[in-house]
C-alpha cells in the first residue's frame, strides 16, 4: 500500500518536473548539462522546477546582458547569442581571458549569426546553458579576438560577491589590461549546447 502510494507520488511529480521545462526543450535534464558539470549525489535532486535566467551575449554592443547574474544554486543560467560570432568561457577572477584551469570549467564553442541588413534582431538557434551548481562566483568572458571582446569589457558574473572586494569592476578592470589573445578550451565543455528551448526570451 504505502509502495503503491509513493508510486502514485512519483507518477503525480515527475511529469510535473519535466513539463515545468520549457518546451519543445531538447529535454535539458541534469544528466545532458555534462557529465563534467553534474556529480551525481542525493543532493542533487532537485525537487521544484528549475528557473532558467536568460544572457543574451552581443545585445547592445560587446557585452553580455545582463552581465551581473544572480541565481539560485540548481537554477539554469542559459546564454542566447546575438550577431556576429561570441561565445562564453569560464574564467578565474585573477585571470580573465583565460580558460579556468578545471576539468569542468565550461567553454561554448563559437556562435555565427549573421547579422540582418534589416537591423532586425536575431539570434543564434542554438543556445549554451551551465547550472548554478553551489554559491560560489563564477566568472565568465567572450573569447572572440575578432575586436578583442574579452579585453573590451565582455565579460561577466554570476553570483559575484560585493563584500569580498572581487566585483565585476575589478574584472573587467583586469581584463581591460590584458595585453594578449583571449584563450578557448579545446572543445565544447561543462555545460549543454543545443537548439534554443527559449527563441522569445530576451527578446
Ligand atoms: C567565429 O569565431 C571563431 C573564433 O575567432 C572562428 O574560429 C570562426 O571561424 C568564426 N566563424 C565565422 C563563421 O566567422
Ligand atoms: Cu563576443
Amino acid at each position: 500500500m504505502l509502495t503503491q502510494s509513493l508510486l502514485l507520488l512519483a507518477a503525480a511529480t515527475f511529469p510535473a518536473m519535466v513539463t515545468a521545462l520549457p518546451a519543445p526543450a531538447p529535454a535539458p535534464a541534469p544528466q545532458h548539462i555534462s557529465a563534467g558539470h553534474w556529480h551525481a549525489s542525493p543532493s542533487n535532486t532537485w525537487t521544484a522546477p528549475r528557473t532558467t535566467h536568460t544572457v543574451v551575449a552581443g545585445r547592445g554592443g560587446l557585452r553580455f546582458d545582463p552581465d551581473n547574474v544572480v541565481a539560485e544554486v540548481g537554477s539554469v543560467v542559459e546564454f542566447h547569442f546575438t550577431p556576429l560570432n561570441h561565445s562564453v568561457v569560464e574564467a578565474a577572477f585573477d585571470a580573465p581571458c583565460v580558460p579556468k584551469d578545471a576539468a569542468d570549467s565550461f567553454f561554448s564553442g563559437f556562435f555565427p549569426v549573421t547579422r540582418p541588413t534589416d537591423g532586425s534582431a536575431v539570434q543564434s538557434a542554438e543556445v549554451f546553458q551551465i547550472e548554478v551548481r553551489d554559491d560560489k562566483p563564477v566568472w565568465f568572458y567572450c573569447a572572440q579576438n575578432a575586436g578583442r571582446h574579452c579585453q573590451s569589457g565582455m565579460v561577466g558574473v554570476v553570483n559575484q560577491r560585493f563584500d569580498s572586494g572581487k566585483t565585476l569592476a575589478v574584472f573587467k578592470g583586469k581584463a581591460a589590461e590584458v595585453l594578449g589573445q583571449s584563450g578557448v578550451q579545446a572543445q565544447v565543455q561543462g555545460g549543454w549546447r543545443g537548439a534554443n528551448p527559449n527563441p522569445q526570451s530576451g527578446f
